[in-house]
């Protein structure tokens, strides 16, 4: 058998993943700050937890943690939406779960594109939060269809580019050369440009409908808007930030501190204003725009539908004492509405709560049948196989709402009644987004048919 003459889609997200995190680092220089401070904070952790070392070592999951992002992008047509997802296949990323947010006052839907394998998640977790704008949502007609008109009119990607995507779908793959080329071309579309495509009057106009809007519509692509490490402890990560002077978000999005994680914990620092020039010999030909910001994250178990569903109710409990939302003493009610949410893995896994991973330890080796004629639970109790949480690689609605508010630049609060419409997502991006409960069940399934048990 002759060695396959492309390289691996994996290798081709690495090496992106790793270009995007320089390009980023030179055009938004806190970024880098966040960075180190990130890498302090997780050796530390680490250091004074050997226990979570270990899990984080059997699981795979701490060679990758260093090179750990997630970016996100915005989007303004169908055609935009379906060539990225062409784009991101290159890479081994495929889209899974849809996310409405007009329900919090954002007029877009969006999916995460991401791997699926574990071995691919194991190599480089790279994904990215992309939405498509819903122009439906914009009311004065004329401005929607001048929207549409400008966004009909771009082309995001570059020629070389979709040549490439191309070559990848016919030849079924890339070469390391072709590779090395589609990554240097496909950061062109995620780079920032500072000048933009309309006049002041139509981006003010557009700005006026929504900030959201004005982003997505008056520039000549995509810019990547935030790329977020992963922390091991983000309370310790949040404090670091404030004492650095970085000008972070008052709250942190998803569930209270425990001493089991779970699904995803979210900070921002606030967008940048960056300078914007608009087309010479209009009326202001300079001005700002705030798009780009930080976010730091940590990551815990996955969720059943069971232990998600518990997650929303107790959530919105928070959210909805008083009809406050986030504001006043949230973190005290977040925290005692958590009280209702098992804080051990033995409980959460006894329990349906969470997806776990199975192992069989050293001990084992003493008596290989034994796992099977005890089950699993004896056989944990045993200490014949190990059994660790299955990393949430996914995002939040109610998260994403809240860092997509803080970082608009405006305090605007609003509601659409649209309706969350998955059909017309899909219709636009070419096909099914992923169900993430059943990618997680298939890596848990997986562990326990390795350690010869089925469930
Ligand atoms: C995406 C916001 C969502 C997250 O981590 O939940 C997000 C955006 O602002 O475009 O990135
Ligand atoms: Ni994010």
């Amino acid at each position: 058998m002759s060695a396959s003459p492309h390289l691996h889609p994996d290798e081709i997200r690495h090496l992106f993943a790793q270009a995007m995190s320089r390009m980023y680092r030179d055009e938004v220089p806190l970024y880098g700050d966040l960075m180190d401070l990130v890498a302090e904070v997780n050796a530390a952790t680490l250091g004074a937890d050997p226990a979570l070392a270990a899990r984080l070592q059997r699981s795979d999951a701490l060679d990758r943690l260093d090179a750990e992002r997630h970016g996100a992008i915005r989007v303004g047509t169908a055609r935009e939406l379906a060539t990225l997802r062409r784009l991101f296949a290159v890479m081994g990323m495929q889209p899974v779960g849809y996310y409405d947010l007009a329900v919090a006052g954002v007029p877009v839907h969006a999916t995460a594109f991401r791997p699926v394998e574990d071995t691919s998640l194991a190599r480089n977790p790279f994904r990215v939060f992309t939405s498509l704008l819903r122009l439906e949502l914009i009311e004065d007609a004329a401005l929607r269809e001048t929207a549409a008109a400008i966004l009909d009119a771009r082309e995001i990607f570059t020629p070389r580019a979709l040549a490439l995507i191309e070559r990848f779908e016919q030849a079924g793959g890339l070469t390391a050369d072709e590779a090395a080329e589609f990554v240097a071309e496909a950061l062109e579309t995620f780079r920032w440009h500072s000048e933009a495509t309309v006049s002041h009057a139509t981006y003010q106009a557009l700005l006026a409908a929504h900030r959201l809007i004005a982003d997505v519509v008056c520039f000549r692509g995509p810019h990547i808007n935030h790329l977020t490490p992963r922390t091991l402890d983000i309370d310790a990560a949040q404090a670091a930030m404030q004492a650095r002077g970085i000008d972070a978000k008052a709250v942190i999005e998803g569930p209270p501190r425990r001493r089991c994680p779970i699904l995803l914990r979210q900070t921002s620092f606030k967008a940048l204003q960056e300078p914007v020039r608009f087309p010479a010999g209009d009326s202001a030909d300079a001005g700002t725009h705030t798009a780009r910001f930080g976010e730091i994250e940590q990551r815990g178990l996955a969720l059943t539908p069971k232990g998600r569903a518990l997650y929303d109710t107790l959530l919105a409990r928070a959210r909805e004492a008083d009809g406050a939302g986030s504001t006043g003493d949230y973190a005290s009610r977040l925290a005692a509405a958590f009280t209702a949410f098992p804080d051990n893995d033995d409980t959460l896994r006894r329990e349906g709560l969470g997806y776990y991973r199975y192992a069989l330890t050293e001990a084992d080796r003493a008596e290989p049948s034994a796992v099977t004629r005890l089950g699993i639970d004896a056989a944990i109790a045993a200490g014949l196989v190990s059994a660790d949480p299955v990393v949430y690689e996914d995002f939040l609605p109610v998260s994403a709402a809240g860092i997509f508010q803080s970082n608009l630049g405006g305090d605007e609060q609003r509601a659409y009644a649209a309706q969350a419409n998955q059909a017309a997502f899909e219709a636009a991006l070419g096909a099914p987004v992923q169900d993430a409960f059943a990618l997680y069940a298939q890596i848990e399934q997986a562990s326990l048919a390795a350690v010869g048990l089925a469930r």
